[in-house]
């Protein structure tokens, strides 16, 4: 079953998102690590969030309202080398006045491409859910991109970096998607 999703607003400033206590699972990651992607691929409708080709296309707090109940809260990625300082300064700025001030931020799906090594912003990004105790999941994108042996070793070396149990992920054959799309709903309806 699909789930019912619509484009609710794009933010510029996260002091103005709801505030009305429904959920929010928020998407992080590098930028072109596949966030839109992914997100369009768990609720079923290809262009709801932009993608692009090229690193950068997320540039506000996009929040999609889903099952009328929670809200998926596309973000804009960060280490994007080619941008211009200010822009990074920005957008940096932006995500990191989200993640600290969202109240109903109940859990963050945080991906990482299966072809690269966690760099020093993923490892600052985990080090801050871990301090701030929010909930969150470790997820492989593009796993299409690799052989299955290759992917297991990948995991098993982000579980052991991250401690935690990660979910292989792929926006084009939808592996991982079950997977994720139940730790979502897990996490939603978890209290506080
Ligand atoms: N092969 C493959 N390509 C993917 C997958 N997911 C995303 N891509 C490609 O990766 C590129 C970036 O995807 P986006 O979803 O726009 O990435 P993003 O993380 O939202 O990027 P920003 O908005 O810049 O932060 C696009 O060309 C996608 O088609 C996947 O599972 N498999
Ligand atoms: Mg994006």
């Amino acid at each position: 079953m699909p789930l019912k999703a619509a484009f609710f607003r794009s933010y510029n400033d996260a002091r103005k998102i709801p505030s009305d206590g429904r959920p929010q699972i928020a998407f992080a990651g590098r930028s072109n690590v596949g966030k839109s992607t992914l997100l369009n691929r768990l609720v079923g409708i290809k262009k709801l969030a932009k993608t692009s080709k090229t690193p950068g296309r997320t540039r506000l707090l996009n929040f999609f309202l889903i099952e009328d109940r929670y809200f998926f809260v596309d973000l804009p990625g960060y280490g994007y080398a080619r941008a211009s300082a200010k822009a990074k300064a920005e957008w940096g700025k932006l995500v990191n006045d989200y993640l600290e001030q969202a109240q109903n931020l109940k859990g963050l799906c945080f991906l990482i491409d299966s072809r690269r090594e966690p760099d020093e912003d993923d490892l600052m990004m985990i080090d801050w859910m871990e301090t701030r105790g929010v909930r969150f999941v470790v997820v492989l994108t593009k796993a299409d991109k690799l052989s299955r042996g290759k992917l297991g070793q990948k995991s098993r070396e982000i579980d052991r970096i991250f401690k935690t149990e990660s979910i292989p992920f792929s926006s084009l054959s939808g592996v991982g998607k079950r997977e994720l799309l139940s730790w979502i709903e897990k996490t939603v309806k978890a209290v506080s």
